[in-house]
């Protein structure tokens, strides 16, 4: 439904005046934000239903995209840019006199999720819905997000995230799609009218309400739905928790996203959450499929029906799908495997061991008591049918139960038609390293999907003037076909179109310097590199490289030696268990201080870590940097997708081999990025070694050792313990991060850096060939990858 302008301001005065009994000119901000995203509901509320009727009258396949993580970020504006309002809605508020931007930072950030797995999940809800495929989400509604960070005195504080205080406006409640999910108590099979017939004794019901938040396709019509699950006590069970206590208790499994895993009672809490949600969403879609599309034969279920696994967490989909089509609809079990492994697909997104989730055998069957006696069964047949086929290592490295573990990968593997990476190179080292026994067995099964962003958002959102521009060079088609962003190189020598390139960056720097002295108090000079790393926390990532390299600038400033003007902006949480992450946050900060507080060097270098990295504050920092620090050791990361969001935004890449970043390098050429650091055979050829000696390096190298023993010299006193422990982190031999090996390299592509900064018209070409190809990154792109290749997908009509 389009809109004018009268219609809007009439509609936003009429919905200020029914919800708050106030006129434009007296409105908070607040209350605007509340009453435009409902002018906003009524909006899109006809095309939302429409979409429902749509896809039950057509029935085609659906995706239904599980995952324990969403990052939506905020809504506002994307509502209003996939609605086609966008450039109305703005008019008619400036003529009010008010500003879209004050009014967009009114809504909470909608941080449900911890970082890029999340954030790509949301991205592919808005992809789907924008590429005229039926696809649903299914996750959890947090009643706490991602935690608040602060800084005291140089230290991450982790503060509740309580986002639906002000109430979720675009969320709605479906009490009557809820469900019940059980857990505990014993199970009994018996035989019943010819069926083994589980039966439960003892055990509790929670109640899964459904709250679904509608997800706007950009200008197709389609409002599809992520449904997030909320906890209650059934009213049949009310008696049985008589005090506040007792519910909260219930009430409690959708509290917090990660609860802590360090303790019993914490993963306790998180293997409820994971079966929570996976029960209750598959529950809904087979009601779904029975009583709305009608269907009677589960045997046709993976025609209407793709469940996807998103990194292990719902990985007991696959059993509890099980469960379902045995228990509850009587299939054979051999038929009801192959539905499940026809429906079930699974993405992993990391290699690193510690996301490789594994239950214990004992929570499992205490919490979940049909569950492991399915996952048993699975696991037994699995064995059997490889048993004098494959070497017996095989078997046991495979299997799904072993030393006392449910291994989730295993499950979502064994469970799935299709298993895939999100780089090549990651496929790559799931197929010939990770999961190569698993490779082996089942090679159709292994894919590549490399990871895409929204550059709806990343472009029109965060930076308008870019998109202004992109509109003037290659046409507004760019917003609907990215392919034609390509068309910008045709510009690459237009010397005003280079200008403009500079000129806007300049604009978007300066709006983020403002921010920067705003929340920090810290003035930084907008000519100044702006040079960016943001992303989660963790040592592969290796933000300790990038502080070595402060400390390197630092030194040379110090002894007269000079450099170009450079800010380093961090964004980055720690989990709140990940020491090591919290002390590498306290020393960046206490040489921060140090370094922006040292008038000897005549502002040459500051170092911002601003608090509280998520959407939010990603839409403010990429349009403004300069360069994009992506410098994980080469094999760690799968793919990166901030890596893609910079570049689109004309930041240029320095960066390892890894992940997408061999893809960047491969669309832009090696001349517009700054590749530096080990090869993965360089790598690997260290970890099968067992020779990387970084002290060896240390002692022969003075540059190095000068930079590193700042850390521990009182150079940075108030992080001295801190700065011991990351010291004897790059020191240790086969320090697996290898942040030492690469130092050297990474200075001299800095250096490169340096070299290139001083010649603007180059740079601003350099960022127009990365604007460019972004295009290759388009999730939209993505997501119709996937719904070819794995969830076999039809678009609406
Ligand atoms: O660490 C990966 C990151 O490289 C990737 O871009 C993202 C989306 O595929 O997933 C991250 N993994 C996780 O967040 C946890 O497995």
């Amino acid at each position: 439904m389009q809109i004018t302008k009268e219609e809007f301001k009439k509609e936003l005065e009429q919905k200020l005046d029914s919800q708050f009994a106030v006129d434009v000119e007296h409105a908070s901000l607040g209350e605007l934000y509340s009453a435009l995203s409902n002018v906003l509901r009524d909006g899109y509320a006809p095309n939302w239903r429409e979409t429902r009727i749509k896809e039950a009258h057509e029935g085609k396949k659906q995706v239904y995209y599980f995952s324990i993580e969403f990052l939506p970020g905020t809504l506002l504006r994307s509502n209003l840019l996939n609605l086609g309002w966008m450039d109305t809605v703005k008019s008619a508020l400036k003529d009010l006199g008010l500003n879209l931007d004050d009014i967009a930072a009114k809504e909470p950030d909608m941080a449900l999720g911890n970082g890029g797995l999340g954030r790509l999940a949301a991205a592919f809800m808005d992809s789907l819905a924008s590429t005229g495929y039926v696809g649903n989400g299914n996750g959890i509604r947090y009643k706490y997000g991602l935690f608040k960070q602060k800084f005291v005195n140089g230290y991450q504080v982790e503060l509740p995230n309580d986002w639906l205080q002000k109430h979720n406006h675009w969320e709605v409640m479906r009490d009557n799609k809820s469900v019940l999910v059980h857990f505990g108590g014993q199970v009994n099979l018996v035989q019943k009218d010819n069926w083994m017939t589980p039966e439960y004794n003892g055990g509790y019901s929670i109640k899964a309400v459904p709250y679904d938040i509608p997800v706007v396709g950009y200008h197709t019509g389609i409002v599809n739905t992520m449904r997030l699950w909320d906890a209650e006590i059934p009213e049949s069970e009310e008696i049985n928790y008589p005090t506040i206590d007792d519910r909260r208790k219930v009430e409690d499994l959708t509290s917090i996203l990660y609860p802590d895993d360090s303790s019993y009672s914490g993963r306790l809490l998180r293997l409820k959450q994971e079966y929570f949600f996976v029960s209750a969403g598959l529950q809904s879609i087979l009601r779904y499929y029975t009583k709305d599309l009608k269907q009677n034969d589960m045997h046709n279920l993976p025609k209407y029906v793709a469940v996807h696994i998103n990194d292990t967490h719902p990985a007991m989909a696959v059993a509890e799908l099980m469960r379902l089509l045995v228990d509850e609809y009587h299939i054979d079990w051999d038929e009801a495997w192959k539905i499940t492994v026809q429906v079930m697909s699974y993405t992993n997104h990391t290699i690193m061991a510690e996301a490789m989730e594994k239950w214990d055998i004992n929570m499992m069957t205490q919490l979940l008591p049909r569950i492991m006696q399915i996952i048993t069964e699975i696991d037994r047949r699995y064995v059997i049918s490889l048993t004098g086929k494959v070497a017996e290592s095989v078997i046991n490295d495979t299997r799904i139960v072993n030393n006392g573990n449910v291994q989730m990968a295993h499950l979502a593997i064994i469970g799935s038609h299709s298993v895939n990476g999100v780089a090549p190179l990651h496929t790559h080292l799931l197929e010939t390293e990770v999961l190569k026994e698993f490779y082996e067995l089942y090679p159709e099964r292994f894919n590549n999907k490399t990871n895409g962003i929204t550059l709806r958002r990343w472009l029109q959102i965060a930076n308008p003037k870019l998109s202004k521009l992109l509109d003037q060079t290659v046409g507004r088609d760019w917003r609907t076909d990215s392919a034609k962003m390509l068309l910008l190189q045709d510009s690459y020598k237009n010397a005003k179109v280079l200008k403009q390139i500079n000129e806007i960056k300049l604009e978007n720097k300066e709006k983020l310097a403002k921010f920067i002295k705003k929340t920090t108090g810290i003035t930084v000079d907008p000519t100044a590199i702006f040079d960016v790393q943001i992303k989660r926390l963790h040592a592969y990532k290796r933000q300790t490289l990038k502080l070595l390299h402060i400390i390197k600038l630092y030194h040379d400033l110090k002894n007269g030696i000079d450099h170009p003007k450079r800010v380093v902006i961090f964004g980055a949480k720690a989990a709140p268990s990940y020491t090591y992450a919290k002390d590498v946050i306290k020393v960046i900060n206490e040489v921060a201080n140090v370094i922006n507080n040292d008038a000897s060097i005549h502002g040459k270098l500051k170092v911002i870590f601003l608090e509280n990295y998520d959407v939010t504050l990603a839409e403010k920092i990429i349009p403004a940097a300069d360069v994009s620090e992506q410098i994980s050791t080469t094999t760690k990361e799968a793919s990166g997708t901030s890596n893609m969001k910079l570049m689109a935004n004309g930041a240029l890449t320095v960066a390892t081999m890894d992940g997408a970043n061999v893809d960047i390098a491969k669309a832009v050429g090696q001349d517009n990025i700054f590749i530096f650091g080990l090869n993965k055979d360089q790598v690997y050829d260290y970890y099968n070694k067992h020779d990387y000696k970084p002290r060896d390096m240390y002692n022969s190298d003075q540059v190095m050792k000068e930079t590193v023993d700042a850390l521990i010299d009182g150079s940075f006193s108030k992080a001295a313990n801190e700065g011991r422990v990351l010291y004897d982190s790059f020191l240790q031999e086969n320090e697996e991060f290898l942040v030492l090996a690469d130092f050297e390299s990474y200075l001299q592509a800095q250096k490169k850096i340096e070299e290139n900064w001083h010649d603007q018209r180059s740079w601003a070409q350099k960022a127009l060939v990365n604007i460019a190809h972004s295009e290759e990154f388009n999730a939209d792109n993505t997501v119709a990858r996937y719904a070819k290749d794995i969830w076999g997908l039809k678009k609406l009509n």
